[in-house]
């Protein structure tokens, strides 16, 4: 009887397959192969039309040792297939492609496994350009296909949004249910050299997002080499409680004359790969793109010796944005929740709220963000409104532009899902209670399981709101047994919110309520040390005026944080430090809080007495904005993406300077450091993105006082994903930089033949072509294509873009192909950069000097810009491959970065205490 593979799992390090995509291509798949001039680049047909070729292939990576092969599936999904128009085609070509190599593992008398291989797709769910539906429909047809085609795991890989996990993840458990299997779900991140996934999020983020969704296994796989992923998988090793995988490419690709070349030979790369199973107790390894056969034969005999050892994992328990994690336990105590963003609880809010105005309600999250909240509270409940479509509407919005995790703050289940279907992290759900019994409670927990979200459990019953120490008690012991006992939680995942009255009123019922609460927290903590606790700090002041808010609630935190609170709900900026308050009022308030009340003295009467005058005054922080001057401030809208501010800031700048000015003098400076911190890794995606739309904001405010005969738009381009490529992630964000920089862009889709890009280019009288591609036959189209230029005698302007490309093949074979200007640009800003260079030379009747503009982009770049010789390339033979390394013995192609983030501080650490 051979032994499955969770299993095989408990015994010995599993040694998957490497590329598929690279053996494919070696076969060199003609348009016949793949079944007609559409279909070209769909190798997910070549299951059906080239059996023998991937059986071939399978069969290749077993005999070099490997336990389990992936199918040949990666963009077989319904929104990969659709770019080919066989969306319908994808349960049965997943269905086929599982056989495949089903036969082929069943050939062998040892254990053989198939490992269902789900790529990302060519659409990020988070960025808007596909909807959860779509995606969830997109994956789950490919899901049943696996499932029935009897893979033994399926691995979702890859992966560079942390929703399009969450939405994967959710699709493989409803068609394993369906199909009544309890195959084992794997999940792999792709980290990009920036240090982040593509849609910005780190390996804390992901591993914190990742570990709620109930998988078996975590890794990452492509983008980089083991060198380069080390410091990621290290950081999973200590600390995932799940199983470990690593698949790295062959190093960092060389583009070598249209030909990607992988420097890590077969030797190489098994022994980096193996000290780092060895290193990090990891579960599995194997290839990504650039390993062969060879590789994994090595690799095999490499980890021959590996023994699994049980893991130790050091996981930090917290929550998520789609960004970076927070952990729960946060030194100093206590994590701080931002209470403002809430319709029920700031005026400001639900006034903007009820105006519709969105952005508006954004501003107030990116306040609370500046003031210190480490996590939201959202809550948009306005009588007479649709909250469903508030929240849907608000959190667009909020998990891109905010880069801290969200507590949805809501009462009805439907909102709750909604939101959670939004938000790529980890949530909280704020919150359950027993107010009308269990069901809702249930209801709840149910999703909290399923989206992978932490909860705030409130000490409410049928009896209503817990007063007493021991009531609350009553009420979290029945929560907890519930939650963790039968829903399965995990207790650091149950944040207990023991409430608390007012002070306030004097009323002789709830003079005691403080202390309750108080005492609560910490038997809650005693009694269960795992979960977390929390306390909406202002409900203890209500009715008193702002100071003594400000002061009441301040020492009520310190209290509370002192029997044990976790987390508070508060606004941030109104916070006294301890410190600052006299120590008479610190007695005064402590005596409020305790209820230290005799004959002649009662704290409340005093504090009335004291500080009833007292108008607002706050402790709110100085406004750096008042003192900068309005270039500085319009820079700074752009940085941050205030699209707001940017328009007053326009109209004010009009007094000094005239608008073409403002345009290129000021604001594209914003976005050229914009440019930089994306290009250093710095600044993610999104924010990006958000920057661009604030540009575009700010040219349309200065649009009508553009002297009319100027030249407003600046110049056109045309711009394909080449023939054969369906990607276009990176095209479409070169169209938003240029069209929001004052270029006109016209973007014709993908896999388009050259000669409808001509086309379009003769009739739109475009001033450049941009042809972008991911794949690494990309490059060879683009040469291709620019050959057809030069036969057919057009000498425009072309740049080139894309992930396999690399600067010398660009400067120099292309440019020898093409013999006029065509140009590399590594990124939007270098696309933008060009663009405005080109543009200068046409308004000034210029000849595009191509080399002037070439040396002007190299020294912008100076790490990867130098040529051959400059960077003492050495050339280094290994094996068969020649290899090219820089100096620091990196490929030329990378772009360097310093910054690659550090795990967070984990340690305990003595905090002085401050009365
Ligand atoms: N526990 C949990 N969730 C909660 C609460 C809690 N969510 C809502 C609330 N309580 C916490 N949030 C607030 C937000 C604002 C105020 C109090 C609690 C508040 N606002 C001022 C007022 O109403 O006077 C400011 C008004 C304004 O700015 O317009 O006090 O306890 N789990």
């Amino acid at each position: 009887m051979k032994k499955n593979i969770r299993e095989v799992m408990q015994e010995r390090l599993l040694i998957l397959d490497g590329a598929m995509g690279t053996q494919i291509f070696n076969k060199n798949p003609t348009v016949d192969d793949y079944g007609g001039i559409q279909m070209e680049g769909c190798v997910e047909l070549l299951n059906e039309r080239r059996k023998e070729w991937i059986q071939d292939i399978h069969a290749s990576y077993f005999n070099a040792g490997a336990d389990a092969v992936e199918t040949n599936t990666f963009g077989c999904n319904e929104i990969v297939l659709n770019e080919f128009n066989i969306a319908h085609r994808s349960y049965e070509l997943n269905y086929l492609a599982a056989k495949l190599a089903r036969e082929v593992a069943d050939s062998y008398t040892q254990e053989k496994f198939v490992i269902g291989s789900i790529g990302p797709g060519t659409k990020l769910v988070t960025l808007f350009q596909v909807d959860y539906a779509t995606m969830y429909q997109s994956y789950y047809s490919q899901m049943e296909g696996l499932i029935a085609g009897n893979v033994d795991a399926l691995l979702i890989e890859t992966c560079q949004d942390l929703n399009q996990i969450k939405i994967a993840v959710r699709a493989a458990k409803a068609a394993l249910k369906k199909a009544n299997k309890k195959l084992p779900i794997w999940v792999q991140v792709t980290i990009e050299a920036t240090g982040s996934m593509l849609v910005g999020s780190d390996i804390q983020a992901a591993l914190t997002t990742i570990e709620m969704l109930g998988v078996d296994v975590i890794g990452m796989n492509c983008a980089m080499g083991p060198e380069e992923m080390r410091a990621h998988v290290a950081y999973l090793g200590e600390s995932s409680p799940m199983s470990v995988s690593v698949l790295p490419n062959a190093g960092l690709p060389i583009n070598d004359n249209g030909r990607t070349v992988y420097p890590l030979g077969p030797v190489d790369f098994a022994s980096k790969v193996a000290a780092m199973a060895k290193d990090f107790s990891l579960n599995i390894v194997g290839g990504c793109c650039g390993t062969t056969p060879e590789h994994i034969k090595e690799l095999v005999a490499a980890t021959k010796n590996i023994v699994i050892t049980p893991k130790i994992a050091r996981y930090e328990r917290g929550v998520s944005s789609l960004y970076t994690a927070v952990p729960y336990n946060l030194e100093p105590k206590p994590l701080f929740v931002g209470e403002r963003t809430n319709a029920n609880g700031s005026k400001k809010f639900k006034d903007l709220l009820a105006e519709n105005d969105f952005d508006g309600l954004v501003q107030i999250a990116k306040e609370q963000l500046k003031e210190g909240a480490h996590v939201l509270d959202v809550c948009v409940a306005y009588v007479s409104r649709n909250e469903i479509e508030d929240m849907a509407e608000f959190l667009k919005r909020l998990v891109t532009q905010v880069n801290i995790p969200l507590m949805i703050d809501s009462t009805e289940s439907p909102v709750i899902e909604k939101a959670l279907q939004i938000a790529p992290g980890k949530c909280i759900v704020n919150s359950i209670n027993f107010e009308d019994g269990e069901a809702k409670a249930r209801q709840i927990l149910t999703m909290c399981k399923e989206y992978g979200a932490s909860v705030v459990a409130l000490t409410i019953d049928e009896e209503g709101m817990a007063k007493t120490t021991a009531r609350k008690l009553e009420i979290a012991t029945r929560i907890y047994n519930l939650a963790v006992g039968e829903f399965g939680l995990d207790p650091g995942d149950l944040i207990f919110d023991p409430l608390t009255f007012t002070l306030g009123s004097g009323d002789e019922e709830f003079r005691k309520s403080a202390i309750e609460t108080l005492n609560a927290i910490k038997e809650i903590k005693q009694k269960y040390p795992k979960v977390q606790t929390i306390l909406g700090l202002s409900n203890i002041s209500f009715g008193l005026n702002p100071y003594t808010r400000q002061m009441l609630n301040s020492m009520m935190l310190y209290y509370a944080v002192k029997n044990g609170l976790d987390l508070a709900i508060l606004n941030s900026s109104k916070i006294i430090p301890i410190a600052k308050i006299e120590e008479e009022d610190r007695k005064l308030f402590t005596d409020l809080i305790y209820d230290n009340r005799s004959e002649n003295y009662d704290p409340l009467k005093s504090i009335l007495a004291k500080f009833s005058h007292i108008k607002k005054q706050d402790a709110s922080q100085n406004n750096k904005r008042a003192t900068m001057s309005i270039e500085e401030k319009l820079k700074l809208d752009i940085i941050d993406g205030e699209k707001q501010k940017v328009v007053d800031d326009c109209l004010e700048a009009l007094k000094t300077y005239a608008a073409l000015e403002i345009i290129n003098k000021i604001l594209l400076e914003g976005m050229k450091v914009v440019g930089e911190r994306f290009g250093a890794g710095e600044m993610q995606l999104p924010f990006v993105l958000e920057s661009a739309e604030t540009m575009k904001t700010a040219v349309r405010t200065l649009e009508p006082y553009l002297e009319k005969n100027a030249d407003s738009i600046k110049g056109k381009m045309v711009i394909a994903t080449v023939k054969g490529d369906v990607h276009d992630i990176g095209k479409n964000l070169v169209e938003i930089i240029l069209s929001n920089n004052g270029f006109d862009v016209l973007n014709i889709g993908i896999k388009q033949p050259i000669e409808a890009i001509v086309e379009h280019y003769k009739e739109s009288n475009a001033d450049v072509i941009g042809l972008s591609g991911l794949l690494v036959k990309s490059t060879v189209i683009m040469k291709e294509n620019l050959d057809y230029l030069k036969q057919h005698g057009f000498s425009v302007p072309v740049i080139l873009g894309g992930a396999a490309l690399t600067r010398d093949f660009v400067d120099i074979e292309c440019s020898k192909t093409y013999g006029a200007p065509v140009f590399y640009a590594a990124d939007a800003f270098e696309g933008l950069k060009i663009m405005e260079l080109i543009s200068e030379a046409k308004k000034n009747n210029e000849e595009i000097d191509a080399e002037l503009i070439r040396s002007i982009m190299r020294k912008d770049k100076p790490d990867q810009a130098k040529s051959a010789e400059e960077n003492k390339i050495k050339i280094v033979r290994k094996g068969e491959q020649t290899i090219k390394l820089d100096a620091q013995g990196q490929s030329s192609w990378v772009r360097k970065t310093e910054k690659v983030p550090k795990p967070p501080f984990y340690g305990s650490k003595i905090v002085e205490e401050s009365l």
